[in-house]
C-alpha cells in the first residue's frame, strides 16, 4: 500500500503487532500472516511477543545460530511479501539506563538483528515499573528523560532507520497524570525524542472502545508528531474466555490522515484473527467521503461500514474452513499450517458402503455464512456483543424476570402474558439450537487448524447456551430443572469458570457485564456501609416509600430498618447519589432470631433462612446500581454460610415488586398460608 500521511512523505504503517502476552506465534504462522497482509494490502509487522525470552525478559542475550537462521528466514519472508519487519525489544523490566554497559548491550543486540537483514526497529517501555533505581535517579531528571536518551542513542547507532518506533510507558490517555495535555512525561517525550522517531499510542485506554479525531489531535500536539496506533481492540490475552471476531470499529476513517499508522495487536490464537486483520485492511483502504452523503453503516462520513467489512471478511474466511488442513503434529505445539499435499499418501482401504439395513455413514453438514456470522456475533468486541448475542441476553433476562406472571399465574394458563412468555421462550430455544448447530458444523469442518484454535471457545459457548436453554425450559415447566444447574451434586460443567469464576461471583461488581445490555449508570452513586449518622435518612426514605403503599402490615424487616434489630456483619449497605441517601439493603443471616412467633413455615425457612430489607428510591433508574447494592449483600450472606434469603413486601408495594422483578435477582416465593397482604420474594444463594 502506498498511502502516505499528510504530515510526512512516509508510508502509512498498516498491519499487525504481535504484542500480546502468552504463547508467541510460530514462524510458519508469521509467514502465513505476511502472505495475508500482502494479499489484503497491509505493509507492516511489528515483532514484539511479550513472552519471547529474548524480546523482553532476557533482552540482553544474543541469538544462537539456530535462532539467527530462523529470524533471517522470517525477515526474508516478510521482504518477499512487501511487509516491513520491525524488530522490537523491551528492556524496561531491568535496564539501568545510566550504565554505559547496558546501553552497549542494547546496541549489540539490535546490531545483531540488523545483521539478519532487519532495517526497522522499536524500543518498547510499556507495562514496566515507573520508579527509577537510585543510579538512574542521579543521572536523569525523570523517567522520560532516561528513556528518551537511550532511545535517541540507539536510533543514531542504527543509523537513523526509516522506521523506528518508541512505546512510551504512558501509552494511553488513562495512564497520563493528570491528563494528556498536562502530562509532564508525554511533554518531555514530545520535546526530546528525535523527530524521526515515531510513537506508539493505544488511544484513550489500553483497550479503547472508540478513538476520536479530537483525542488524536490532542496527543499529537503534545507528542509533536502523529502517533502510530497500537490497537488492542481485538487483543484477548487478558481473559481466557474471550475471543474477538467482530469488525474493526469505532475508529473514524478521518483519523487516517492524522496518524502515522495503525497496527493491531490481536487475539493470541493465530487463525481467528482473520476477521480482525481483514477488516483493518478494509478500513485502511477506505476513504472519507462528503459528510452530507447518507450512509447505512455506523461510521458515518466514510465509505467504511463495519457490518459490510465483517461480511466481506467472513465470506473470505468461510472459504478457508473448507480447505482440508491439519496442524503439523510432528513439531509438537507448533500448529503450523500444512497445505501442500503430503508426500506420503494415506493407505487406501476399500470404501465401506453400508447396506440399507445398516447405519448410514456420518456426513458432515457444510458450514454456512450464517454460522460464521453467528460465531462472530457471539464473540464480537470487548465492549459490545453482536446483535444476536444481545438479543439472547435480553430475552433470557426477560424470560427470567417474567416467569411469575407467565407461569405461576393463577388465572387461565393462556392469558396474554403467559402466551407471550411461551412464544418468546420458544424463540429463545431456537436461537440456542442455532448455536449448537453452528458448533456441530464447525467441529466437522475440514480445516482442523482453524477449528483447533476456536475449539475451547465454541465448546464453552455451546455449554453456556445449553445450560441457559435447559433453564428456560424448566422455567416454562416443560422439563424438570436441569440437573447440571439445580442439583446438590452437579457435574463439573454445571459450575463453570473455576477458581477465578468463584472469585468473580463473590465480588460485588459481579454482574457488571450487564453493561452490555443496559447503558452505564447515568449518575454517580456510592455504595457504602451504613453509619449511625444515616439512621434518620433511612427512616425518612422508608416513611416516604411506605406512604406509597398505603398499608401498615407489620414486617420483620421494619425492625431492621428502624434500628430495633442490627443487621448481620457486612449486611448493611446504603446507596447514595448527589441528592443524598436513595436506597439501602439490610439483612439478617438468621431470620428466626428476629421472629416472635412462627410467622413463616419451617420448610420455607429451611430453604430461605435469611431475611433482607431493601428499598430503592424511584429516582434511581439505573438497574445496575441497584443490582450491585443487593448483590453485595447477597454475597455477604452467602459467605456467612446462608443458603437462601427472602424479603417481605406489602402487596401494595407494586413499584418495588416490579422493580425487583426487573432486576432478576429475586423471584416471588409461593408460600402456603402466607398472611394476607404480604408477598415474599427470595432467592437461593
Ligand atoms: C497492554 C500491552 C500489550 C497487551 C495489551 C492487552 C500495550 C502497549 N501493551 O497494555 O502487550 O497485549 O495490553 O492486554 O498495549
Amino acid at each position: 500500500m502506498s498511502q502516505t500521511t499528510s504530515s510526512s512523505s512516509k508510508t502509512f504503517l498498516s498491519g499487525v503487532v504481535e504484542g500480546f502476552y502468552g504463547r508467541p506465534w510460530t514462524m510458519e504462522q508469521r509467514k502465513e500472516l505476511f502472505r495475508r497482509e500482502q494479499k489484503w494490502g497491509l505493509n507492516t509487522y511489528l515483532y514484539a511477543p511479550k513472552d519471547d525470552y529474548k524480546h523482553r525478559m532476557y533482552w540482553r542475550e544474543l541469538y544462537t545460530s539456530e535462532e539467527a537462521e530462523q529470524l533471517m528466514t522470517l525477515i526474508t519472508a516478510a521482504k518477499a511479501r512487501d511487509v516491513e519487519f520491525v524488530y522490537a525489544i523491551s528492556p524496561g523490566l531491568d535496564i539501568t539506563f545510566s550504565n554505559p554497559k547496558e546501553v552497549a548491550a542494547l546496541k549489540r543486540k539490535l546490531s545483531q538483528v540488523c545483521m539478519f537483514g532487519c532495517r526497522s526497529f522499536a524500543l518498547l517501555f510499556d507495562d514496566i515499573e515507573t520508579e527509577m533505581c537510585a543510579a538512574d535517579k542521579e543521572a536523569f531528571s525523570s523517567f522520560a528523560h532516561a528513556q528518551v536518551a537511550i532511545t535517541n542513542q540507539v536510533f543514531q547507532h542504527l543509523q537513523e532507520p526509516q522506521t523506528f518506533l518508541f512505546c512510551p510507558t504512558d501509552y494511553c490517555a488513562a495512564f497520563c497524570t493528570p491528563s494528556v495535555s498536562q502530562s509532564t512525561y508525554l511533554h518531555t517525550v514530545g520535546e526530546k525524542l528525535l523527530p524521526a522517531i515515531d510513537i506508539l499510542w493505544t488511544g484513550p485506554k489500553v483497550v479503547s472502545q472508540d478513538i476520536s479525531v479530537a483525542s488524536i489531535e490532542e496527543v499529537s500536539t503534545v507528542l509533536r508528531r502523529p502517533p502510530v496506533i497500537w490497537d488492542n481492540i481485538h487483543a484477548n490475552d487478558y481473559d481466557p474466555q474471550r475471543l474477538f471476531l467482530g469488525p474493526f470499529k469505532n475508529r473514524p476513517t478521518e483519523l487516517i490522515p492524522k496518524l502515522r499508522g495503525v497496527l493491531t495487536n490481536p487475539n493470541c490464537e493465530f487463525e481467528p484473527n482473520f476477521v480482525a486483520i481483514h477488516t483493518l485492511a478494509t478500513w485502511c483502504k477506505s476513504s472519507t467521503v462528503q459528510k452530507d452523503v447518507s450512509m447505512d453503516g455506523e461510521d458515518q462520513g466514510s465509505d467504511y461500514n463495519p457490518q459490510e467489512a465483517l461480511r466481506l471478511a467472513l465470506t473470505d474466511w468461510l472459504a478457508e474452513f473448507s480447505m482440508a488442513d491439519q496442524p503439523d503434529v510432528s513439531r509438537a505445539g507448533s500448529g503450523c499450517p500444512k497445505r501442500e499435499p503430503s508426500e506420503e499418501e494415506p493407505m487406501q482401504t476399500d470404501e465401506y458402503v453400508p447396506s440399507p439395513r445398516e447405519n448410514p455413514l456420518y456426513t458432515a453438514e457444510p458450514l454456512t455464512l450464517e454460522d460464521l456470522t453467528l460465531l462472530s456475533e457471539l464473540f464480537y468486541l470487548p465492549y459490545e456483543h453482536g446483535p444476536t448475542a444481545l438479543t439472547m441476553l435480553t430475552e433470557l433476562h426477560w424470560l427470567r424476570g417474567n416467569r411469575d406472571a407467565a407461569v405461576f399465574s393463577p388465572v387461565a394458563p393462556e392469558n396474554s402474558k403467559a402466551k407471550e412468555w411461551r412464544e418468546r421462550a420458544e424463540h429463545f430455544d431456537e436461537m440456542c439450537a442455532a448455536v449448537v448447530q453452528m458448533f456441530n458444523r464447525l467441529s466437522n469442518a475440514p480445516n482442523r487448524t482453524i477449528l483447533y484454535d476456536l475449539y475451547n471457545y465454541i465448546c464453552d459457548i455451546k455449554s453456556g447456551v445449553s445450560l441457559a436453554r435447559a433453564f428456560v425450559s424448566s422455567l416454562g415447566g416443560q422439563n424438570p430443572p436441569p440437573s447440571q444447574v439445580i442439583n446438590d451434586d452437579p457435574e463439573p460443567w454445571g459450575f463453570r469458570g473455576g477458581l477465578s469464576g468463584e472469585f468473580q461471583r463473590m465480588l460485588p461488581c459481579h454482574g457488571n457485564r450487564d453493561l452490555f445490555r443496559t447503558p452505564p449508570a447515568a449518575r454517580v452513586y456510592t455504595i457504602r456501609p451504613c453509619t449511625p449518622a444515616d439512621k434518620s435518612d433511612v427512616l425518612r426514605l422508608t416513611k416516604e416509600m411506605q406512604s406509597e403503599t398505603l398499608q401498615q402490615a407489620a414486617l420483620i424487616g421494619d425492625r431492621l430498618v428502624n434500628g430495633q434489630l442490627s443487621p448481620s456483619k457486612h449486611c448493611d449497605l446504603v446507596l447514595e447519589d448527589e441528592g443524598g441517601l436513595c436506597g439501602f439493603a439490610f439483612a439478617l443471616t438468621d431470620a428466626k432470631t428476629a421472629m416472635t412467633k412462627s410467622q413463616y413455615p419451617e420448610t420455607m425457612l429451611r430453604d430461605f433462612p435469611s431475611l433482607m430489607a431493601v428499598q430503592i428510591h424511584p429516582r434511581v433508574p439505573d438497574t445496575n446500581t441497584a443490582k450491585r447494592l443487593i448483590s453485595s449483600v447477597l454475597s455477604s450472606l452467602k459467605e456467612s454460610g446462608s443458603c437462601g434469603v427472602f424479603c417481605e413486601f406489602r402487596t401494595g408495594d407494586k413499584r418495588m415488586l416490579d422493580f425487583l422483578r426487573t432486576l432478576g435477582l429475586l423471584h416471588v416465593l409461593q408460600v402456603e398460608g402466607l398472611q394476607a397482604g404480604l408477598v415474599l420474594m427470595g432467592t437461593k444463594l
